[in-house]
């Protein structure tokens, strides 16, 4: 029986706005727990990492080789913390899930799970989240988790956030429509797997994910699975704070982690950037349950 680990990460250090911050309480609200038992998981919660208020810290914008990242000393106290619990899960045989909070969470759960072994990405996400210091519009963290755990431009050389057994190679992102023109740049660079709304349109997401699956886990010991829950159109998923026209369905977005399942190779998960401030009725929050039962088997016979 696959025993799942859920990390909470409530943090809304790498975003613009405040809310995303309950995404955990939220999320085990709209029936986690349950939905993973449904799926056959046997579920140990690990509660939250304690994370100060945004309010009494320093968003710190001109701290030496920060750059214009907001709360860069915040988030990597958080990834810090987060990595030794992934790890930590890791090693004791269950499958760590970890629950935003924003999406620079992801740089916690990257360096952990690739901290003794090589591992692969799926990047479900509307955006790419590859900006650095120098090159995001935002000064926010979230759209920068890939490009820190790659050690990609100001990130070559900390030490916190390289996650030492990923490579671009393994690495494919799945759902893109709102890419920045130098996140673009890197996209071609540097061997990615990359594939557009359009691509999905095309193919259809039943091929397209089992192709991100394939370039993600070739040569590697096992996948990390990235859900930013603005992936999804938002009509289906309103509660996030940086919402993109064109997402893929409810429909799409559960053959999508059935696929995830299928495959076999799911070392890890997190479900971020979830808002119940913006939300309807904590709608983003449930789907976020049952996109993560998927992915962990749930099937309806
Ligand atoms: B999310 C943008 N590229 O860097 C930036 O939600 C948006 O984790 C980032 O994918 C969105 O600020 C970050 C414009
Ligand atoms: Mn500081
Ligand atoms: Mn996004
Ligand atoms: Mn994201």
């Amino acid at each position: 029986m696959t025993r799942v680990r859920i990390i909470g990460a409530p943090t809304d250090y790498g975003a613009n706005r405040r809310g995303v911050d309950m995404g955990p309480s939220a999320i085990r609200y709209g029936g986690l727990a349950d939905q993973l038992s449904c799926a056959g998981a046997e579920v140990v919660d690990a509660g939250d990492l304690p994370v100060p208020r945004a309010e009494e810290r320093d968003p710190d914008t001109d701290a030496p080789k920060a750059g214009d990242a907001k709360f860069l000393h915040e988030v990597a106290d958080v990834c810090r913390r987060l990595a030794d619990e992934v790890d930590g899960t890791l090693a004791d045989g269950a499958v760590p899930l970890a629950l935003g909070g924003d999406h620079s969470i992801a740089i916690g759960s990257l360096v952990g799970t690739a901290r003794d072994t090589d591992v692969g990405a799926v990047w479900f996400d509307a955006h790419a989240d590859l900006n650095t210091p120098s090159t995001t519009p935002s000064g926010n963290v979230h759209g920068m988790p890939l490009a820190a755990a790659l050690g990609i431009g100001e990130f070559a050389d900390t030490e916190w956030a390289n996650a030492t057994g990923l490579e671009p190679e393994n690495v494919a992102l799945v759902g893109l429509r709102s890419v920045d023109d130098p996140e673009v740049e890197l996209l071609r660079e540097h061997g990615f797997s990359a594939y557009t709304m359009s691509d999905i349109d095309e193919r259809g997401i039943t091929d397209v994910t089992e192709d991100a699956l394939a370039a993600a886990s070739a040569g590697v010991d096992g996948v990390h699975v990235s859900l930013d829950l603005d992936w999804l159109d938002p009509k289906e998923a309103p509660g996030v704070g940086t919402p993109v026209r064109g997402g893929v369905t409810y429909r799409e977005a559960h053959s999508a982690m059935e696929i995830v399942d299928d495959a076999g190779c799911l070392r890890s998960m997190e479900l971020v950037e979830v808002n119940p401030t913006l939300d309807q009725h904590n709608e983003t929050a449930e789907l976020a349950t049952e996109l993560a039962a998927s992915a962990f088997g749930k099937r309806v016979i």
